[in-house]
């Protein structure tokens, strides 16, 4: 390979002999490499390998300028990172849409045909949809430099570092002529095997058992330290390309899979063109019944137009392609007992009633404990305790009760508590009767924990290390009373209180945390507040709107609703907030603290400001996601009804009921070009 790039440097001489014995060394490896975790077919002993590469390491070893990071010598592992950083995904990654029938992928058939206004067959290419984590590959120049998760489609986590350990991603493109860049995405997974295997190990050690191959994938390449992840049997699969620059793709999926597999991409051996929905179906059939032999876990078949051309011609919607969808197996289910019924005690106070099941083994997972999520649905369910009941979970979907199978003669009514389970506090009902909180508020020790472990969590103010069970204690044993607290925390204070398993290390892990919160963003500092109806959008929109915490915490219901998505209740519960002046003297501590955040600009009035809007039927050119986020740019509030408060509604294609209502009401009507038209003035 002639793209090596070795560290000249002022230490001991390299000759040249040096060098071309690395390069041999490294060259054999990655063929080595290449033949056992893609190929499949071992060349050498593993004693054998194992002395090539001890052979490489010493000489990296007693030439540093040697060392390389896309060496093989890499895969073992390096350096610790002390935090994640944030990735943002030059093409953002999509989500597959999901069809769980013949009828539904006929369904998605016709749609291509009409979009594509064709009559003609169209040839797919159908391939397994593997259940790990969605992962996204740069390569410069043939050589890997950043690999990220998915995370929320636009930004990710850079998670390089344990990728660089997985045996069999390439860390250098088998190809003489690479792409300047490439962009690969594809999936980490835990083989079968790997998974039981590591689970035993662990269960012997007495260590964290993993509940499926999947989470502990995730588990892995969400570590700091490379070297746990270099240890797990990972494995990735590569399925699309993102980007390429300085050459051509081939002009279909499946040749895309078989030039990303020439590069030593491992891709799945199942993959099929055809014909038409029918074709789809059949793949779908013959996967599932090979599923439970598959070497990992699968939770059903990917089906994309095989021809690039088409797809792009198909485009995107709503972060989903239109030319490819997910054909998921059905949700499993199994049928056990519901032992119990207790009340958990939530950030706002909101008790949901969480079922205690006799343990069943479901969708992959032992399932004990159920959330119903608040007794309206207990009284839809009509369940009692020791009934059995019927419980459903597909794929890392939460488990459901589906439904009541057999009613026990001597059942138990479930009743809700009149007092809080945790601090004694009267239970309140909402004006709608569906939820019922705890009125402890400040005395209420599970919404002050509920609340502590929000603040500090990854989308608020991302303080690393402060995880639920710490949290606990310190409140136990008086060290914090509330999130203004944190910053108070020296190692010292913490080490004085001789917590078990609290070491040195760690406390000093925990107050570097804290102090690097302190610098943020207005947005996460409002968010990680955990005022009712403030979710991230909000408190972005509220801090795009004010401009200032101080402006926020003036701010009265009626200048509240003007912010887009703050009805008149969230504008209530806002006010309320900052007019409690526990919370204006826990804001005032952690700005004495040093808790800061960039200024930032005023929007002032906007086009659509006071204006309230109304999206229907679906909109072709963009998702309503994005038309959302667009007209809410512009100041404008977006309805999920209509009203004679409705400004104007917009009805894309097979509009229904809201388009009926606006008629009927008198509301102007638009179509999709007028909105699109509107968006271009404001170049929105
Ligand atoms: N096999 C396969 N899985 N999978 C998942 N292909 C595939 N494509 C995906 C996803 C999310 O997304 C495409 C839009 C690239």
């Amino acid at each position: 390979m002639s793209n090596f790039e070795f560290n000249f440097g002022n230490e001991n001489v390299l000759s040249e002999q040096i060098i071309q014995q690395a390069l041999y060394l490294r060259e054999q490896l990655r063929h080595h490499n290449h033949c056992y975790y893609v190929l499949d077919n071992p060349q050498i002993s593993d004693a054998q390998y194992d002395i090539l590469f001890r052979q490489l390491l010493q000489l990296e070893k007693d030439y540093p300028q040697l060392q390389n990071p896309d060496s093989p010598t890499q895969k073992v592992g390096g350096e610790a990172l002390s935090a994640f950083n944030s990735i943002e995904h030059r093409i953002p990654m999509l989500s597959l849409g999901n069809v769980f029938s013949q009828d539904e992928l006929n369904d998605f058939e016709r749609k291509i045909k009409e979009r594509l206004e064709t009559s003609s067959d169209i040839e797919y290419c159908a391939e397994l949809k593997l259940d790990g984590l969605a992962i996204s590959l740069i390569y410069e120049n043939g050589l890997f430099k950043q690999g990220a998760t998915r995370g929320d489609g636009t930004t990710g986590e850079d998670i390089s570092h344990n990728l660089k350990t997985i045996r069999n991603l390439p860390l250098q493109l088998n190809t003489l002529t690479p792409p300047a860049i490439l962009e690969v995405r594809g999936e980490v997974l835990m083989p079968k095997a790997g998974f039981h295997k590591l689970n035993a190990e662990a269960q012997q050690k007495g260590e964290k058992i993993f509940a499926n191959p999947r989470n502990a994938a995730a588990g892995s390449v969400r570590q700091l330290d490379p070297k746990i992840a270099a240890q797990r049997p990972l494995a990735f699969y590569a399925y699309a390309v993102a980007q390429i620059d300085g050459q051509e793709l081939p002009k279909t999926q499946y040749e895309v899979l078989q030039w990303l597999k020439s590069l030593g991409f491992t891709i799945s051996d199942q993959i099929q063109t055809g014909i038409g929905a029918k074709f789809a179906a059949q793949f779908f059939a013959q996967i599932q019944q090979q599923r439970s032999q598959l070497p990992y876990d699968i939770d059903g078949v990917v089906i994309k137009v095989n021809e690039l051309a088409k797809q792009q011609r198909l485009g995107i919607v709503s972060r989903e392609p239109r030319w490819a969808t997910a054909y998921k197996f059905p949700a499993e289910l199994a049928s056990t007992m519901l032992e119990a019924v207790d009340f958990q005690v939530g950030r706002t106070g909101a008790l949901t009633p969480v079922a205690r099941v006799k343990p069943v083994f479901v969708g992959g997972v032992t399932i004990s404990n159920i959330t119903l999520h608040n007794m309206d649905e207990i009284k839809r369910l009509d369940l009692a305790i020791g009934d059995t009941i019927e419980v459903c979970r597909a794929g890392d979907v939460i488990p459901k009760v589906t439904q009541v199978l057999h009613k026990a003669e001597q059942s138990q009514v479930i009743t809700l508590p009149s007092q809080c389970p945790v601090c004694q506090s009267a239970i309140v009902q909402d004006e709608k009767g569906v939820i019922a909180r705890c009125s402890g508020d400040f005395y209420c020790e599970a919404q002050v924990q509920r609340r502590l472990a929000h603040f500090v969590s990854r989308k608020a103010m991302n303080i690393d290390g402060l995880g639920e069970r710490w949290l606990e204690q310190f409140l136990e044993i008086g060290l914090i009373s509330n999130i203004a607290d944190l910053y108070a925390l020296t190692k010292e204070k913490i080490l004085a209180k001789n917590i078990e398993g609290m070491g040195e290390r760690l406390a000093e892990k925990i107050v570097n945390a804290i102090e690097q919160s302190k610098t943020t963003t207005l947005p996460r500092f409002i968010y990680a507040l955990g005022i009712r109806g403030v979710g991230e959008s909000t408190a972005l929109a509220l801090a795009q709107h004010f401009a200032s915490l101080e402006a926020i915490q003036q701010a009265t219901e009626e200048t509240l609703k003007q912010v887009p998505d703050i009805g008149e209740v969230s504008a209530k519960w806002i006010v309320a907030y900052f007019q409690e002046p526990i919370h204006q003297q826990m804001i005032a501590k952690m700005q004495a603290a040093g808790v800061n955040w960039p200024a930032i600009e005023q929007r002032g009035t906007q086009p659509l400001t006071g204006q309230i809007w109304v999206l229907t039927g679906s909109l072709t050119a963009m998702g309503r996601d994005e038309a959302k986020t667009k007209l809410q740019q512009l100041g404008a509030k977006v309805s999920g009804s209509v009203s004679k408060k409705t400004t104007i509604v917009v009805a894309g294609a097979e509009a229904g009921s809201k388009l009926a209502d606006a008629q009927k009401l008198g509301v102007t009507v638009w179509d999709e070009q007028q909105l699109i038209a509107l968006l271009q003035e404001h170049q929105a």
